[in-house]
Parts: structure tokens; sequence; C-alpha cells
């Protein structure tokens, strides 16, 4: 972190990484942690058999290097969570709930691991130490005397690790209730629900190797450089294979444009390598006007050149081919292109190089699914990809990046809230009892019905539910609504501040923790964005005495809960290869889940998409007809973006700078085009507020400061969660219902 107080607005970056990136995350863990843990666990670092990175989902490749196989950003998780300080007892009796509230997430991240299950009682100013065995009556007493199971909910955040979803949906289900919203509905539901429907698996088609033989690489929406580090070395030797890569995202990110390699000479001493051999800085939210006008330009072109679509590939695989193409030629090209804000020139080398290649890979994070249209983006993805006949095949198809370590993998284990019959139907034959089949709530219903006093316990197995959800002072107030409020976590966060009647905050183990039982090192299992499948153990001892490992947590939480249990909780948590034998019986491609996961490098799940046989109802790739946003603008309003520094994992602060932008010392600020901000008479550091009046509520954030910035006009961008209290509870993407947190419309005014 720079030293400065006060914030500090410095140039843009053009490159990512190099070695200064290795200085930052050294720095980082030698401040938190002794040098002897610090080398203990990174040198185990997503190595074989070693500690998955409790970061981002990028994969693993299978040759590790003895470098290390890990990034700046994975050191910086690593750091946060096996930090030293402590949060104790102690901690807790110095300060009130109400002192707390006043710190910042930084503040509070700082402090560190939590160690003692912790409650806030009814009327009590702190939290004061509880047993376990008591902790767990409170909830058990509380979730049984509901008038119905759906008056609860219990969230997951994407960092559980299989065989703790596993158990946990198990126990909500048995309970009686699918209310099981996960962060996945703030994140890449939009993609779920679009690949489901167009290639019949709601998860990416490629791997690894896919990406190294790609012709063409589309980067949509995502900031590698930041979230998924690792993502840029593939990419580099993705175009030392040749592949042509293109970018296309509002914001000019480093890592998009170069890529300095910590691990090789090249990175250190030169230049690096260039990513993007096209940057398009596209308006927000134009993704699908601007993939309509490429595939009118292609559809053009094959005229001429029938070659340039796949036609058999159109013929033999998909549906609905007809009324797409008629629907697509409807729309009026000139039109198109404006509405992206690009030139007509930069959408022709797009053609061009989409035209001359056949094997397309798609790449996509929250850019894409974070609208109110983010379903209709992806869906405009796939279009592009099938009359390309860039899937299921090698090195093409889709891959949406996914955001925490196992946040793929909790989906697969049946966190949903609208669970597949295929799912129930196995749960009732292995588990003796008829799980409810109502659809449960996701983050967004969850919020309002416990806002309106239809959910009154809320239950969170890690996450941080307050600050990553939209409307803050809304979900606030559906928090303090419940009767009870439990958080599962392994730091202090926002979320334990503000609590229901009562409180609980249980401290659980992170990935980091060595995690023993019965003289035998337990490893749990996670799934990566690519569908593989592989162990993580822990090499650290964990925080205190009174953590436990999240499948216990659950295993007992259940047992003071469930009144007749067909499970024997306490077998299942003697070793967890107990549960994972539980797994194999019920979630398909598990099959013998003990053996294969011992393998050096895990196994791969079926993916039909993958290659080539389709698993929707019509056993084909579905077209889609898809919308252009609509957002209807007033003279004076901006669309926001909210979005991730470089100092940050989604909720939790690592620092206050974000180096490739140029900022240092805060996060306050909003990115302008300088155009506008001249036009309404803004300097760089004024103080500004943000507003809007969506329903006619007036939502406000003060106190930012002015960062004028290259980014297209008319859009701004600030950091998540600091403007979360801007993003409408109900503004959500159709469908998916994902909250629309990449285009909020905003008013600013001079502080
Ligand atoms: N270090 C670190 N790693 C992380 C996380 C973290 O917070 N920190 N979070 C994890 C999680 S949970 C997730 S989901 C992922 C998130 O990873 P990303 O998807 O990269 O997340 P964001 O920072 O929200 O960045 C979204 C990108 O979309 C661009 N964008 C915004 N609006 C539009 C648009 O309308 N069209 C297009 N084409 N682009 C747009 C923004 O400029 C930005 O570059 O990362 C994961 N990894
Ligand atoms: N405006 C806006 N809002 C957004 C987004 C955005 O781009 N813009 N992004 C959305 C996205 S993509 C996501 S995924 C969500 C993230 O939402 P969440 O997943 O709810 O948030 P995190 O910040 O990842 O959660 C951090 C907390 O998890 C706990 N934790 C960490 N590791 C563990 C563990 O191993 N076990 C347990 N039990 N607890 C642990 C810690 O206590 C920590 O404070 O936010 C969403 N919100
Ligand atoms: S790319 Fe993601 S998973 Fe890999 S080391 Fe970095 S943060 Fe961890
Ligand atoms: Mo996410």
């Amino acid at each position: 972190m720079n030293n400065k107080k006060s914030l500090f607005i410095g140039k843009q970056a053009n490159s990512a990484a190099g070695i200064k990136a290795v200085f930052i995350s050294l720095q980082q863990i030698l401040s938190r942690m002794s040098v002897k843990n610090s080398f203990k666990v990174l040198s185990k670092l997503n190595q074989k058999d070693g500690v998955d990175c409790p970061g981002c989902a990028w994969p693993d490749p299978s040759h590790r290097s003895k470098l290390g196989e890990f990034c700046e950003n994975g050191v910086k998780a690593i750091a946060e969570e096996a930090m030293e300080n402590r949060v104790d007892p102690i901690f807790f009796s110095k300060y009130s709930v109400k002192e707390l509230q006043q710190q910042s997430d930084y503040w509070l991240g700082q402090q560190g691991r939590l160690t003692h299950p912790m409650i806030l009682k009814e009327n009590e100013t702190h939290y004061t130490p509880i047993s376990w065995s008591e902790a767990n009556k409170i909830i058990g007493q509380e979730l049984n005397t509901l008038s119905h199971p759906n008056e609860a909910a219990f969230y997951t955040s994407g960092r559980t690790s299989n065989e703790a979803a596993f158990l946990y949906q198990l126990f909500v289900r048995m309970y009686g209730t699918n209310n099981l919203p996960d962060c996945s509905n703030m994140c890449h539901e939009s993609s779920g629900v679009a690949l489901s429907k167009t290639v019949g698996i709601g998860k990416g088609s490629v791997t690894l190797d896919d990406l190294y033989k790609a012709e063409l690489i589309l980067i949509f929406g995502q900031n590698p450089a930041t979230n998924h580090p690792r993502m840029l070395s593939c990419l580099e030797k993705a175009k030392k294979n040749g592949a042509k890569v293109v970018a296309i995202n509002p914001l000019k990110e480093a890592g998009l444009m170069n890529f300095k390699n910590p691990q090789t000479p090249k990175g250190i001493l030169a230049n690096g390598t260039d990513i993007a051999d096209l940057y398009l800085q596209i308006k927000i939210n134009e993704d699908v006007a601007l993939l309509k006008a490429v595939m009118i330009k292609l559809f053009h072109l094959s005229e001429k050149n029938p070659k340039i679509l796949d036609q058999e590939f159109i013929t033999q695989k998909t549906e609905g081919f007809q009324q797409f193409k008629e629907e697509l030629l409807t729309h009026n090209l000139e039109n198109l292109i404006n509405r992206t804000g690009l030139s007509t020139k930069e959408i022709d080398t797009l053609v061009e190089l989409i035209a001359q290649r056949n094997k397309i890979i798609t790449c996509w994070g929250m850019g894409l699914t974070q609208h109110v249209n983010g379903v209709d983006n992806i869906q405009e993805v796939v279009n592009l990809l099938l009359i390309k006949g860039s899937i299921g095949k090698e090195g093409a198809g889709t891959c949406p990046v996914r955001g925490h370590s196992n946040v793929q993998g909790d989906r697969t284990m049946g966190i949903a809230e609208k669970p597949s019959k295929e799912l129930l139907d196995k749960i009732a034959e292995n588990f003796g009892f008829t799980p409810p089949k109502e659809h449960g709530y996701s983050v967004v219903d969850a919020i309002t019905a416990m806002y309106h006093k239809k959910v009154k316990v809320f239950i969170g197995m890690g996450g941080n539910f307050l600050s990553a959800a939209p409307d803050t002072h809304y979900t606030t107030k559906a928090l303090e609504n419940c009767n009870l409020t439990v958080h599962i976590s392994t730091k202090l966060n926002r979320s334990h501040l503000t609590p229901g009647k009562t409180a609980l905050i249980l401290p659980s183990m992170g990935r980091t923790d060595k995690y023993i039982k019965n003289g035998k090192a337990q490893f749990v299992t996670v799934e990566n964005s690519m569908g593989v499948v592989h162990s993580s153990k822990g090499a650290l001892t964990p925080p205190s005495d009174f953590v436990e490992s999240e499948p216990v947590i659950v295993a007992n939480i259940a047992k003071a809960t469930l009144k007749q249990n067909k499970v024997h909780w306490d077998f299942l948590i003697q070793d967890y290869d107990h549960i994972r034998d539980l797994i194999a019986k019920t979630i398909n491609g598990f099959e013998n889940y003990n053996e294969r996961v011992k393998q050096p490098i895990g196994f791969e799940l079926p993916n039909g998409a993958r290659t080539g046989n389709f698993t929707t109802p019509n056993k084909k790739a579905n077209f889609t007809i898809n919308k252009l946003s609509d957002i209807s603008l007033e003279s004076d309003d901006f669309i926001m973006m909210t979005t991730r520094s470089h100092d940050q994992f989604n909720t939790t602060i690592y620092g206050l700078d974000d180096r490739y932008r140029g900022i240092y010392n805060g996060r306050m600020v909003v990115f302008i085009n300088p155009e506008d901000a001249k036009k309404i008479g803004l300097q760089k550091g004024d103080k500004i507020s943000l507003y809007n009046n969506y329903n006619n509520i007036k939502r406000q954030v003060d106190d930012f400061s002015v960062v004028p910035y290259n980014i297209p006009k008319g859009c701004i961008a600030t950091y998540y969660p600091e403007s979360n209290p801007l993003v409408p509870i109900d503004l959500t993407a159709n469908l998916s219902h994902t909250p629309s947190s990449k285009s909020v419309k905003v008013k600013i005014k001079k502080s």
C-alpha cells in the first residue's frame, strides 16, 4: 500500500504484473504472516496435493512450475486468510457493534481471524462468547419455531468446499426448503441460464488446452490482470501459438494490453507480451449491438464466401437458425454501430478476424452478466459461436470465467434454489425422504422476503451478504428484520454488524488450515472454472482450538435441528471420504470419487457442449433472439458500472490502491470521461455525490472524488461495494435475477 494518507490520482498503467507484482505480494504476505508460515503455505500453493488457492476459480495447468504456480492476488488471498492477527473475545469486549460499524471494510479485515463462536443477544451492545453446543441449540430452536421451513434462508458463498456444500444442501432439504440463495445469483447466474438453454450445460465448454489451440480469443467484460491473473500467462502461451486476442471492454485494462510475466526473463527485463491485438472500448451494455452488427456483416460477407459460416454445423447441430437470421437482418446496421460508440473500421477489423478463423473462444466476466439484459448478452455470444461452428471442437467454445475458487463446485453439489428433478430424485432415492420441490429464494428474492418479514432466520455459509448485495440500506433493513442471523465466517465483516434480533458468528476454518481428524489429515475437494475436480489440503495450524471445519459446523447444526435423523452425521464427519462416498452416489459424474480425486491432477466432469453432444431437451444447440439494451436516459444521466480494484477480493479489501488504474489511498472515486467532466464543470479530485431515483426512491452516496479517465462518454465507473447503495434491489437481469450492478443510471452533483 502507498503510504500517503490522502487520495492520490496518478497515471493509468499500460502493462500488468512484472517484478513489481512479486515485490507487492511478498510485502503483503510478510506484513501479515511469519516468514516460516509464508514459505510453508506458498511452497504448497496450487501444487499437486497442496493448498488450492482460495482466490479465483482459474484452473491450474497440468504441469506445475516449481517457481510457484500462483499470482500476486493469490498471495494476497492467502495473506488475508492466514494472517496472524486475531479477532477474539477480548476484541469483541473492547468494541461495541456500533463502534465497529464506524470502521472501514479494510480496517475490519485487518483485525484478523475469528477465533471463537460469538453471540449478540437481543438489545445488547457487544458480542460475547458462546459455546458451540449452545449456539447450535439456539439455531435448532429458532429453525423449529418457524411456521414453515420456507421462513429460513441459507446463503452460500463460493469458497465452500464440495464436502461442506453437499452436507449443507442435504441438511437444508431435510429441514424442508430450497431457500438456498448463493453468490452465483449475483455473479454468473446469467451465464448459467443462457448456456443451459442454448447448449445444455450452465458451465463453460473449454479447457486450458483449448485456449492454447485457439485461433481467436474474444474477451468480453473481464479484467484478468486483477481478477484471474494467471489467465494472462495462458493468453501469453495462446498468443505464442498463433492466437489473436480481442478485448471488448469500456475500460482499457492494463493486463489486456500487455503482460510482463514475472516467471520469464522477458517479463522482468523486457517489454512483456502485448495481449490484445484489437481493443474495442465499447460503451457500457452495448455488447448485443456489437455482436448483432458483427453477425450482420458476416452474413453479408458469406453471400460471396459461404465458407465464412459453418453451414454443416448449423444444419446438423443447431435449431432456430432461420428465425434468428431473419430477426437479425431486420436491424439497422448503422444504428447498431452508433450505439456501440465504436468506429466502422474497428468493427470491420473484428469481422475480418472472425471471418478468417474457425477455432474461436469467447471468454467473459461480470461485464456481460450484471445487466438487465445479461442473459441476452451471453445468448448473443453463443449465437456468434454457433454460426461459426465454434463449439464442441478443439480450440473453440464458451469460457465464462468463474469467480470464487469453488463457486462452480457448490452449484454442482446441489446449492441451488431451483434444483433439477434429477438431483431431487437422487436425494430421495439415497436418503429416504422427499425433498421439497417448490423453488426457493435467490439472493434478491431472499432479501425482499426478509424485508417483508417472510424470512425470519438467515444463515450464511461464508460470504458477506450485506456488502455483496445490492441496495445496501434496503438489505440492512432486511437482515435487521430477522429473528436470527448466523454467519459462518473466517473473518469479521460488515454482515456481522447488521444483526437480526439475535446474531451468531461461527468461526470457520479456511482453505489454508490443516484439519486432522482421528490422526488423518483431511482434504477437501473443489471444482475449477473448467470443470476439473481436485483436492486441497490445508498446511497451517488453525487460528484457535475453537474454530471448526465447515462440514463439522453443518453436521452439528443439522443434528441440533432435525428431529428425525436419517443421516449419520457423526459418521460422515469422522472422515471426509465418507461424505465423498455419498456424493459419488448422488451427483452425476462423481462415480468412484474418492479414487479419482486422489489422482494428482483430479478429474474432469462430463461436459456435453465440450464434445458437441448438446444436452438440451432437443439435443441441439439453440439459436436465440436477443434484445438490445433498453435504458432510457435523461440528458444528465450517466450509466455506472461497479467494478473491482486491484486490491480487493469482492468485499474483502486488501489495500487502498488500484495501481493499474493509477489510484492510491482511496476507493471513493468516480472514473469519468474527461470531456464529460469538463462539460459539467468538474475537475480532477472534486468531491461529488451520486444519486438516482428509480421507482421514486432516492438513493445517494456522498464524498466521491472525480477521476478523469479513459472511459467512453456517458459512462462512469465506481468500486463495489462502496456504490452498492445505488443499485436498486429490483433492477435485475431478466430470467437470471442477477443484480444489474454494471448498468445503473446515476446523476452527479457537486458536494
Ligand atoms: N483479486 C480478485 N480476484 C477476483 C475477485 C476479486 O474481487 N478480486 N472476484 C472474484 C469473483 S467472485 C468474480 S465474479 C470475478 C470477477 O471478475 P471480472 O468479471 O473481471 O470482474 P469486474 O472487476 O467486476 O470486472 C468486469 C469488467 O467488465 C467490464 N465491463 C463493465 N461493463 C461492461 C459492459 O457493459 N460490456 C463489456 N464488454 N465490459 C464491461 C469492466 O470494465 C471490467 O473490466 O473475479 C474473481 N476473482
Ligand atoms: N455492485 C456490485 N455488487 C456485487 C458485484 C459487483 O461486481 N458489483 N459482484 C458480485 C459477485 S460476482 C459476487 S460473487 C458477490 C460476492 O459475495 P460474497 O461471496 O458474499 O462475498 P465475499 O466478499 O467473497 O465474502 C467474503 C467473506 O467470506 C468469508 N470467508 C472467506 N473465506 C471463507 C471460508 O473459507 N469459509 C467461510 N465459512 N467463510 C469464508 C469471510 O468472512 C469474508 O469476510 O458479490 C456480488 N456483488
Ligand atoms: S489466478 Fe486465481 S486461483 Fe490462480 S493463483 Fe491467482 S488468484 Fe489464485
Ligand atoms: Mo462472483
